[in-house]
């Protein structure tokens, strides 16, 4: 049970961002209780609850108001924020932080015998991605006449499948892309993780508890300099 005057903070249930959040939760001085396969994990300490999901449910989740905080990539919230935009939905939020973990860049990669010019290159090609949206407003502000292809895994191995002639994926250490016989052949978005906030105005309890939380993220993020 959630009780509605606690503070709800999305975080990633299991990947990248997950146990980078906890930690930065513990060390700002919320104490956990998490267990296993449970949607929601409560504080012992704060009236705080967690809704612990998929990262790509999280900048949805703050969008519509139904948790107050969300830890999340840039990248999977620009890219939410296009869609819900191209659809009239709501799509506001507050950034309250961008942290330092997480990061990456969302590339555009083609094949090694790809005989790559220049973005010109990439004319009249279809281009196989998790990220249609980011990738559309690239295109276009390029000028670049290319067919979004949307995957929503196993993005590196489209070539090879014949599915589309280059890919657009995030990267971190470039292991992948090299591991598929691929190379970056430009970088469209650069990304982190970061804490938003709803656009709507939280009770005065919920403000005043992430105005006394915002500083110890500061502090924690300073320490580690
Ligand atoms: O299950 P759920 O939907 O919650 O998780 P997910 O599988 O969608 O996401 P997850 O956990 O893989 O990533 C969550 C977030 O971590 C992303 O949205 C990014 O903000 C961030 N992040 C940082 C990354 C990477 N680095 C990253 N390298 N997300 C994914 N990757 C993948 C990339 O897609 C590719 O397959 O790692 C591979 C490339 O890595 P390198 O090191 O080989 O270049
Ligand atoms: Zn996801």
């Amino acid at each position: 049970m959630t009780d509605k005057n606690r503070l709800r903070i999305a975080v990633q249930k299991k990947g990248r961002l997950s146990d980078e959040s906890i930690k930065l939760l513990k060390a700002i001085g919320v104490k956990l209780s998490i267990r296993d396969r449970l949607l929601i994990a409560h504080s012992t300490n704060l009236p705080i609850d967690l809704l612990l999901v998929r990262d790509d449910d999280i900048p949805g989740l703050v969008m519509d108001g139904i948790a107050d905080l969300g830890f999340i990539g840039e990248n999977e919230l620009e890219e939410k924020m296009l869609e819900r935009q191209a659809s009239n939905e709501p799509a506001e939020y507050k950034t309250l932080k961008r942290l330092e973990y997480g990061g990456c860049r969302l590339s555009i990669a083609v094949p090694n015998e790809f005989d790559y010019k220049g973005l010109e290159s990439l004319n009249q090609t279809k281009i196989a991605t998790t990220y249609p949206y980011l990738l559309k407003r690239f295109l276009v502000a390029n000028n670049i006449n290319a067919q979004p292809v949307m995957l929503t895994g196993s993005v590196e191995v489209a070539p090879r499948a014949g599915i589309a002639e280059a890919i657009c994926d995030l990267v971190s250490t470039g292991a992948t892309l090299e591991a598929n016989g691929l190379e970056e052949a430009t970088e469209i978005f650069v990304s982190k993780a970061v804490l938003i906030q709803k656009s709507e105005a939280l009770t005065a309890e919920k403000q005043k508890l992430v105005d006394t939380l915002l500083p110890r993220i500061n502090g924690v993020m300073q320490a580690k300099e």
